[in-house]
């Protein structure tokens, strides 16, 4: 503080302040409006969370080329900043929505967006006449078996897979999807367990 004598030393910290104000608003803006888009304002209510304006809105995919077949669009969010540990998210606060609960069989593209704080993935995995989502075993290493799994989306600004779908980026993967039970899912290590997976119908 011994430079704000000085007109200079003072303007220099008005910008700093402005600045970090503009950014942290950005930052809640950006995050209430993933939450809002993977929601619905109703949840994102109840979570204490305002709905950001319309051009921000959750479900915008990001530098997707044009996809052949029905595009099901995935958003991808969990509740914290970076600074939070990957324990402290785990428990349901993360989630994995598509735009759609069901498909014709035949081509389909997913255009996987990632709103959350840290990298995500989408797993297409079939899910058995006898099995419910959210249901599958959790193995030591966090993730649930990626058996018979008919792709992913998990490179960050292109198709198939990766290392991962980092923050505000999105990825894509096109697959011929027989009639059936599907069920998306994000496979990174504690993911599942906090909540990232949602059912496909492919009719
Ligand atoms: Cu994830």
């Amino acid at each position: 503080m011994a430079r704000t004598g000085t007109a200079r030393g003072r303007r220099g910290w008005l910008i700093a302040s402005l600045a970090a104000a503009v950014a942290a608003l950005l930052g809640s803006v950006l995050v209430a409006s993933a939450w809002a888009g993977a929601f619905g304002s109703g949840t994102a209510a109840r979570w204490g969370i305002g709905s950001g304006p319309a051009g921000l809105s959750g479900g915008q995919s990001r530098g997707v080329p044009g996809l052949p077949g029905t595009v099901v669009h995935v958003s991808l969010v969990n509740l914290g900043g970076p600074m939070m540990g990957q324990r402290t998210m785990m428990g349901g606060a993360m989630r994995l929505s598509a735009d759609r609960a069901s498909v014709s069989a035949g081509t389909v593209s997913f255009a996987v967006t990632n709103f959350g704080s840290v990298d995500h993935e989408l797993v297409i995995l079939p899910l058995a006449d006898n099995q419910q989502v959210g249901a599958r075993p959790i193995g030591p290493d966090g993730k649930v078996d990626e058996a018979g799994s008919l792709g992913e989306a998990s490179n960050t600004g292109g198709q198939g897979a990766g290392q991962g779908i980092r923050p505000g980026a999105s990825g894509w993967v096109t697959l011929t999807l027989a009639p059936g039970h599907y069920e998306l899912v994000c496979n990174l290590p504690g993911h599942y367990g906090a909540g990232m997976y949602t059912e496909l119908t492919v009719s």
